[in-house]
């Protein structure tokens, strides 16, 4: 079972889950646009039973819980854009940390004996106390997605130490795709970058330039996923590249791919970047995507991941970033506007 199906992550694991040979049951909350697209674009939407949970409901989880009675489950479903939780803090908490406390609760009662993989998040370190971060580093969270993440974390932990649930908990650097949301910032630059190539929008707008991330792409993140519930023994591990990069080397590596040639004039709310073949401002600076609190920089030390399981990031950056303004600039020629 996998919640938050139709995310980015929920796309990329059921389609290895279902490459293994699993039976896979995904979990989706209604919404008034209901079309699975992520599992569409992948090929896979006929092959996976889909049924109805909103981690704000506890009856709706048991009642699955107790139909599905699954081996696994792999809960990915949260309110993820950390931006928006500033706006929304309430509801980050009451989906991202009791969410999982009812998830949890509803496991000790009706399947204590499946393997529960829970989605933490490299922003628990947040105002990074240690360089690289690993399962050691302690913890400093910078927005309220971050500590409800804490708490569900905590809990996750709590429920293996207390019940001997096996609960583990993935702490995963920032992982990225063509099938990312259109509000994270490497697929807002992509999308927006082959929007302005095909003079669809003028600029492409941003907010912190030099927020560092160790971005890697999701289809190697779902495998680290899936060999963390085959250990015998629960546990935590990070799973990351092990390299940063500023979001403005980002905008530089996919204006190059999108075939711009950009250089960076001015300074502050002033800066731009300009297109020297055409001398036209592609790229400003607008506050509103600035956040209360930031996180600078983050990179991840996935060690204990590639000794105990074998997983290491295989996607090198390039490629990630090429893969993701090809698929945007194909979107775009072909006029295809929901994913
Ligand atoms: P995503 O694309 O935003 O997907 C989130 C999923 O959660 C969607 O299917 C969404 O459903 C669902 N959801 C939201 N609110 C819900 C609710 N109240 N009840 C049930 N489902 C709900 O996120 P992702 O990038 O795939 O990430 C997967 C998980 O990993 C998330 O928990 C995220 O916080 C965590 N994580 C992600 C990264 C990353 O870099 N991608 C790194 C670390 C941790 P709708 O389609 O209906 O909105
Ligand atoms: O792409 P972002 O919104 O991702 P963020 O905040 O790192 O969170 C993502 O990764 C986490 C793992 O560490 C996940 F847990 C979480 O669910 C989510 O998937 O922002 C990345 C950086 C930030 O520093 C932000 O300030 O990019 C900076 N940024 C600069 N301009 C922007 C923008 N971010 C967005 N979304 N939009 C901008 O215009």
């Amino acid at each position: 079972m996998i919640t938050g199906i139709t995310g980015q992550d929920g796309a990329y694991l059921a389609k290895l889950l279902l490459e293994k040979g699993y039976e896979v049951v995904g979990s989706m909350r209604r919404t008034t646009i209901s079309d699975p697209i992520r599992l569409m674009e992948l090929g896979i939407a006929g092959d996976v039973e889909l049924c109805d949970i909103d981690l704000f409901e506890f009856s709706n989880i048991v009642r699955a819980l107790e139909r599905v009675k699954p081996d696994e489950i792999y809960n990915l479903a949260a309110q993820s854009f950390v931006s928006l939780s500033f706006e929304q803090p309430l509801y980050t908490g009451e989906i991202d940390g009791l969410g999982v406390a009812r998830l949890l609760e509803a496991i000790r009662a009706v399947v204590p004996s499946v393997r529960y993989y829970q989605a933490s998040t490299s922003e628990m370190f947040g105002k990074a106390q240690q360089v690289p971060q690993s399962e050691t580093t302690p913890f400093y969270p910078r927005s309220p997605y971050a500590v409800a993440k804490l708490y569900a974390h905590w809990m996750t932990v709590n429920y293996r130490e207390s019940y001997g649930l096996h609960a583990t908990s993935g702490i995963l650097f920032n992982h990225e795709s063509p099938l990312r949301g259109r509000e994270f910032v490497t697929r807002k630059i992509t999308h927006g970058l082959a929007r302005v190539r095909a003079g669809e929008l003028p600029r492409l707008d941003l907010g912190n330039l030099d927020a560092q991330r160790d971005w890697g792409f999701a289809g190697d993140y779902v495998d680290g996923m899936w060999r963390m519930l085959q250990q015998e023994s629960p546990s935590d591990y990070v799973l990351a590249t092990g390299r940063t990069t500023s979001v403005r080397r980002f905008v530089e590596m996919a204006a190059a791919a999108a075939g711009f040639s950009l250089a960076w004039r001015g300074k502050g709310l002033d800066e731009v970047g300009i297109d020297t073949r055409t001398d036209k401002v592609i790229v400003g600076i607008d506050p509103r995507f600035f956040r209360p609190a930031e996180v600078d920089f983050l990179i991840g030390d996935a060690g204990k991941a590639k000794a105990q399981l074998g997983w290491e990031a295989k996607t090198t950056l390039d490629a990630l970033v090429a893969m993701m303004v090809e698929a945007d600039m194909r979107r775009v020629r072909e006029g295809i506007r929901g994913i």
